[in-house]
């Protein structure tokens, strides 16, 4: 629990995994992390700042050998992002990278990769198992944790020659609401994976506590190391997080979210945390950074003050 750990941040401020806007330009995700830092996450997190990996130069274009754009960008932006999570998790660090967009994933599961076996808690709207042949976008932001799992092209798949990066049979996906015909699924390949897949609507059904506590018994069967949750700021409800690439109707309230993430981070299991696709050229004024801050400050109930 980081309550009883200290919290780190690391700020990965990259856009690489995703396509460019309608004008042409780079997405605003890569400005996530100064629009936290404005809403003092590290201070108000009572955080250590483990630093800044700048990603490289963004490219628009898809690149025809790989069907991804960035590729290269984003394997060496990995395997930077990758010593600097290792760093912070093998000092017993909760360590929480601030992206960016979901392409961050591979920097923090190469990470963990190296440190042995760890477990993913990949709550979003979407599985992200999109590979180059599935996907419209080219966005490596839309198959990261197919990449993860070792589907796709070797050159984001395969990083130091460690695929996969996370076992499937290791992988819970939480809260995503995408899947509701699987046999129209534009993915379809995840259900042939051991991912277990606990949707909005099931989560709902089960309840937080009882999926939350599975999910521990499971990791502590398959005796994983710990665990690493990744974050995307879509699998809350537009209504209250519209700052997000690809808003999508439904989805968890604070509360709910709150409740998840608390249970999870009473595990001593949990290691860090990935926050991604947060946007901030949707949030002028700055108060859905903020708000967003209170909300990680009241469920880690850190001493505020
Ligand atoms: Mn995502």
């Amino acid at each position: 629990m980081p309550r009883k750990r200290n919290i780190t941040i690391i700020e990965a401020p990259s856009n690489l995994g995703l396509m460019p806007t309608a004008q042409g330009k780079a997405p605003g995700t890569g400005r996530a992390p100064d629009a936290f830092r404005e809403a003092q996450i590290a201070s108000r997190l009572r955080a250590q700042n483990a630093g800044r990996l700048d990603p490289p130069v963004y490219h628009p274009a898809i690149e025809p050998e790989t069907g991804i754009r960035n590729s290269a960008a984003i394997r060496g932006f990995s395997v930077r992002l990758a010593e600097m999570v290792g760093r912070e998790v093998r000092r017993d660090q909760f360590t929480i990278v601030v992206g960016g967009d979901c392409s961050i994933l591979l920097g923090s599961a190469l990470a963990l990769r190296k440190l042995g076996r760890y477990g993913l808690v990949f709550i979003d709207a979407h599985t992200d198992f999109h590979t180059p042949q599935t996907s419209r976008t080219g966005g490596a932001a839309g198959m990261d944790l197919a990449l993860a799992t070792g589907y796709g092209p070797e050159v984001l798949t395969n990083i130091g020659g460690l695929k996969p990066l996370v076992r499937d049979n290791d992988v819970w996906i939480i809260g995503n609401r995408d899947v509701t015909d699987p046999a129209r699924y534009p993915a379809p390949h995840i259900f042939k994976t051991q991912i277990q897949m606990v949707t909005l609507d099931k989560m709902r059904e089960i309840t937080i506590p009882s999926v939350v506590q599975h999910l521990v018994e499971r990791y502590d069967e398959t005796a994983v190391a710990g665990f690493f949750i990744h974050l995307d700021l879509d699998v809350l409800d537009p209504a209250i997080m519209p700052a997000v690439d690809s808003p999508m109707a439904g989805g968890m309230n604070y509360l709910e979210l709150g409740r998840l993430l608390r249970a999870l981070t009473n595990s001593d299991l949990a290691v860090g945390m990935n926050i991604t696709i947060f946007d901030p050229d949707k949030d002028p004024d700055g108060s859905l950074a903020r708000g967003f801050v209170n909300f990680l400050v009241d469920t880690f109930q850190v001493i505020d003050g």
